[in-house]
């Protein structure tokens, strides 16, 4: 468990340099519902409490994909002669090695493309890696996938396109399709597509891996506001906004607040005053739950199609593998 009790001053941060940050947060903050996007919560201290937050009891999804890549990936990458992986939001790359392993048994695991917005956890990664695997090609990519993927030029083929942990549920419908399309005019016939995607279910199920009996939750929600402070000299004061997370029943997604506690006024240096209202909330994030329709929906969208489904029925949370339609 990383030291959680730390005082508001967060650790430097190395991630994509990103000029367009202040415009964006700008633009969410002047929104009737004001709203920063789920990749500001990830500074160091923001990925050591999602790390946390994959060990809690309540957070169902991360150990029953873990589950679900140990049962499929050998015959998979068997069946599928992968060269190369390419992993989008790669962080500590636990659940890579899984899919490694299964390519290195064939004999084929060549290349190893994590791409992730944060260059510390990247480099570490990538060392470590190279140590475990002998022969396998580490070449981070720094990018937010958001905005583009930056791959490497020559990859060899066939490749597979990961995008783990549920990840596509924060994207609205629009950005995910755009973000399936980029993955998909990347891919060369007889590369896949293996996506993680938390499935609708019991809401109670749901709501209660957002809101966590230890507070890390709220405590990676409230990270947010730190980054925000650290990253453009805001002065937010924590303590001052409150975790909210709920279960929204007909776009199917969790949201995530932060609920400021009293009326008050936020400097930020280049935008100038912005005031909360007491009650009135940020969005941080949208978690969506798909079921196979849904996906669906959005693999037509982008240009793919459902190869094979395999999921946890009794969690349940999802794999699904694409091909390009
Ligand atoms: C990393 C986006 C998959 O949506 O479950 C966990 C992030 N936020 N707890 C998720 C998260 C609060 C997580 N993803």
């Amino acid at each position: 468990m990383p030291n959680l009790a730390r005082t508001h001053a967060t650790r430097p941060l190395e991630r994509v340099p990103n000029p367009g940050m202040l415009a964006e947060v700008a633009a969410g903050l002047a929104a009737p519902q004001k709203e920063l996007s789920p990749k500001y919560f990830y500074d160091q201290r923001g990925s050591e409490l999602f790390e946390a937050i994959t060990r809690l009891p309540e957070y169902y999804p991360t150990r029953t994909e873990r589950a679900l890549l140990e049962g499929w990936m050998p015959e998979l990458m068997a069946q599928l002669g992968t060269r190369t992986l390419i992993e989008l939001g790669a962080g500590n790359a636990e659940k890579s090695r899984i899919i490694l392993d299964a390519m290195r048994a064939t004999g084929l695991a060549e290349l190893y493309v994590p791409i992730d917005v944060s260059a510390t956890f990247l480099s570490q990664t990538a060392a470590q890696l190279r140590r475990e695997y002998p022969g396998l090609t580490v070449e981070p990519a720094i990018a937010d996938i958001s905005v583009e993927l930056n791959l490497p030029r020559r990859m060899p083929r066939p490749a597979l396109f990961a995008f783990l942990g549920g990840t596509i549920g924060n994207f609205y419908p629009p950005p995910a399709i755009r973000l399936l399309s980029r993955v998909r005019a990347a891919m060369a016939p007889g590369d896949r597509f293996l996506m993680g995607v938390d499935l609708r279910k019991d809401i109670a199920r749901i709501e209660a891996a957002y809101n966590d009996s230890q507070g890390i939750t709220a405590e990676f929600n409230r990270n947010m506001l730190l980054v925000l402070n650290h990253e453009l000299g805001a002065d937010f004061d924590p303590r001052a906004f409150e975790h909210r997370a709920f279960y929204h029943t007909v776009a199917h997604r969790i949201e995530l607040h932060l609920v400021s506690s009293r009326d008050q006024v936020v400097e930020i240096p280049g935008l100038g005053p912005v005031a909360f209202a007491a009650g009135e909330s940020i969005r941080t994030e949208i978690s969506t739950k798909y079921d196979r329709a849904s996906v669906s929906t959005l693999f037509d969208a982008a240009g793919l199609r459902i190869e094979a489904w395999p999921i946890d029925p009794a969690t349940p949370f999802g794999l699904v593998v694409g091909a390009p339609a």
